[in-house]
């Protein structure tokens, strides 16, 4: 995340992967107050052991795209409406907005818990334990539905 201020938001993601068993690495990697900290972080993050980096940031967010620059891992761009964002537009269009060649998987404004479920889904195509979790999630989803639908037929 671009900042600590993000961790609000970007909490959901490390909760849904925690949930999952899935092992999460926190960092805070600023595109412009430590620009160096995120080449060398992106540039290493695959030696590291990193499958797929989820990247938050709002206002002017370059981190998503630039981290996806310096390497060839997924990267799952969560815009964030921060303190500096105007309405968080400002912060979906430069994430979202990527050119050809360098992509970001952009998910909703302050959209984390997404971002850790696109990660697992990711990580469950050669995963067949988190494959069956992820089911069993979408079970429980649609099942908690049907609840409310008789809790509202109840009223
Ligand atoms: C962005 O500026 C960060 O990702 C954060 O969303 C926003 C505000 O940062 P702080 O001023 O709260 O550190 O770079």
């Amino acid at each position: 995340m671009g900042s600590s201020s993000d961790y609000p938001v970007m909490q959901e993601a490390e909760k849904i992967l925690v949930e999952f068993g899935v092992i999460v690495a926190k960092e805070v990697v600023s595109a412009h107050r430590t620009p160096e900290k995120m080449v060398s972080f992106a540039k290493t993050a695959k030696r590291n052991g990193i499958s797929i980096i989820i990247a938050g940031a709002g206002g002017a967010a370059h981190l998503p795209g630039m981290v996806a620059s310096l390497t060839t891992l997924p990267v799952i761009g969560v815009p964030i409406k921060s303190s500096n964002s105007i309405d968080g537009w400002d912060s979906i269009l430069s994430i979202l907005q990527m050119p050809n060649g360098i992509p970001v998987a952009t998910v909703a404004l302050n959209g984390a818990k997404n971002a850790g479920i696109l990660a697992i889904r990711m990580l469950a195509v050669s995963n067949k334990a988190l494959s069956k979790k992820l089911e069993h999630f979408q079970k429980t989803m649609a099942s908690d539905v049907e609840k409310s639908q008789e809790q509202l037929d109840q009223r």
